[in-house]
């Protein structure tokens, strides 16, 4: 057998990030304490039988008691980058800046100033899914105004701690709670409003992400000197049978309404991509749909999205096989806008949860894909995981290989295709409240107990792995024979 050959040196770059990710609603717990108001999580997970076995973020993994704790798991793995978000109804219980909680402002400036006197750099994500609900009471992401809320916010953060964060991500995924908020129910607000709302919120978000990156740009940036962007969840997909032109076609769009839907605004011609407006005006004539525009335009009269992402946040966790879909419903959804179906390739081998496919190599297609599409930006892969159900293992075999061959395909995207990859975060650092999931699902670099009231953290065998690549910068990364090659 061969010997198992090395990631030559110097792939990743010297001041390449190595991280690890995190989400307030995801660990912090003290869901009550010290005058945070609540999320629209908070209300999710106590209206009960929304999430598995009635679990909630109440305690989660405490860190907003522990903090010393994560900080410690942080040190240990030798991380030079942190992301975590923040809770915005943490900071202002109501949402809006007439009422600050000293409290908030307390923890965030302790958990930051930790951070940075230990080496590492925080990268700070504004909302991760969980908005205050009294910003829900006044029509949450489908108001026009949450820009404005969003906005106001995003300043007082800036003002506060831009001193010191110099990476900023202003929301998280808006794909991912547009449709799993809005159009399938699963997460919070839980509403299935199918084919309309998912198309507005996620507008709104975009709308609000523009809104704060332009403020940052006119009275931050100078002075403050850090970059912000918003992170993007997008699978990998191709076609099931790559000779059917309906399966090619079907990919095609797959990818417009995955990721182009916000990169072309972002990125590419400032506006929603041509094949998506073509669908939905399609599919409105088809079902004969008079509710008006589901897709909305963007004004003249307010700052454009285009331009307005300092740096690429990716999110990536799995691929797909994508085939035409032939079924057809008499109701506009954006399942019927999108016109295809996603199925898994029997192939890939599937961690923990039925949804994720182990696919590394979908990241350096998606990285390439992105480095043509977007006019080569600098990227962060802000989040990449496996998870483990069940009975759950330190040993965990399975995820060491899992990000050997994932960073082996991140150093080749950088090596080989020159996609201007600047860090990586796993996902995620501590087993933790997985939405939808509860605590049945366990992304952690480290295990975390959630039975006892210490929630002890202990470092899996992945954990260590990682630290070991981080280490090394990366080059000791395994090449299996026969697979580096290429
Ligand atoms: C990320 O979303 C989130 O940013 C992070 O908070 C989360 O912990 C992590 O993923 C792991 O899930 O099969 O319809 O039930 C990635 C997008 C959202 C993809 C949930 C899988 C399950 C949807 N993920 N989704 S479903």
């Amino acid at each position: 057998m061969a010997l198992p050959q090395h990631v030559p040196v110097q792939v990743f770059p010297q001041d390449f990030a190595w991280g690890a990710a995190t989400a307030a609603y995801q660990i912090e717990g003290g869901w009550n304490m010290d005058g945070k108001g609540p999320s629209i999580w908070d209300t999710f997970c106590h209206a009960k039988g929304r999430v598995f076995e009635n679990h909630s973020g109440d305690v989660a993994c405490n860190s907003y008691q522990l903090w010393d704790e994560d900080l410690k798991c942080i040190k240990q793995l030798g991380l030079t980058h942190y992301r975590l978000s923040f809770s915005w109804s943490r900071l202002l219980p109501d949402g809006t800046t007439s009422f600050v909680n000293p409290k908030g402002v307390q923890y965030y400036n302790k958990v930051i100033n930790d951070l940075i006197s230990n080496a590492v750099t925080p990268m700070v994500t504004l909302n991760h899914f969980d908005l205050p609900q009294a910003l829900q009471d006044v029509g949450g992401w489908k108001s026009p105004q949450i820009a404005d809320f969003f906005d106001n916010y995003a300043r007082f953060c800036f003002k506060t701690f831009g001193d010191r964060v110099k990476l900023w991500l202003t929301i998280n995924e808006p794909i991912i709670y547009a449709k799993l908020g809005y159009e399938k129910g699963l997460f919070a607000p839980g509403l299935k409003e199918l084919g309309t709302s998912v198309y507005l919120v996620a507008h709104n978000m975009l709308r609000a992400h523009a809104k704060a990156w332009h403020s940052y740009d006119a009275h931050f940036r100078h002075e403050q000197k850090g970059k912000v962007s918003i992170a993007l969840n997008s699978d990998w997909a191709e076609p099931l049978d790559p000779s059917l032109p309906g399966d090619v076609a079907a990919t095609k769009r797959y990818m417009n309404f995955e990721l182009d839907w916000f990169t072309c605004p972002l990125f590419g011609t400032g506006d929603y991509p041509e094949s998506m407006k073509c669908r939905i005006e399609a599919q409105n004539r088809e079902l004969g749909f008079t509710g008006g525009e589901r897709l909305p335009k963007f004004s003249e009269d307010e700052p454009k999205p285009l331009g307005t992402a300092d740096f690429f946040a990716l999110n990536y966790y799995t691929s797909r096989k994508v085939k035409e879909m032939t079924s057809c419903s008499s109701e506009v959804s954006l399942a019927g806008d999108l016109g295809a179906e996603r199925v898994m390739d029997p192939s890939w081998p599937v961690s923990g949860v039925s949804w994720l496919a182990v696919v590394p190599e979908g990241l350096r297609k998606l990285l390439k894909y992105i480095k043509e599409t977007c006019n080569n930006p600098a990227v962060y892969i802000t989040e990449n995981g496996f998870s483990q159900v069940g009975p759950v293992e330190l040993e965990d075999s399975d995820r060491c290989q899992f990000y050997q061959d994932t960073l082996l395909e991140v150093s080749k995207a950088v090596s080989k295709d020159g996609v201007n990859v600047r860090g990586y975060f796993a996902w995620s650092l501590l087993d933790n409240f997985e939405w939808s999931d509860g605590f049945s699902v366990r992304f952690g670099l480290f295990h975390v107990d959630f039975c006892s009231t210490e929630c002890k953290r202990t470092m899996y065998r992945s954990g260590k792995e990682y630290k070991a690549i981080i280490q090394r910068h990366g080059t000791n990364i395994k090449v299996e024979s026969g697979k580096g090659s290429k």
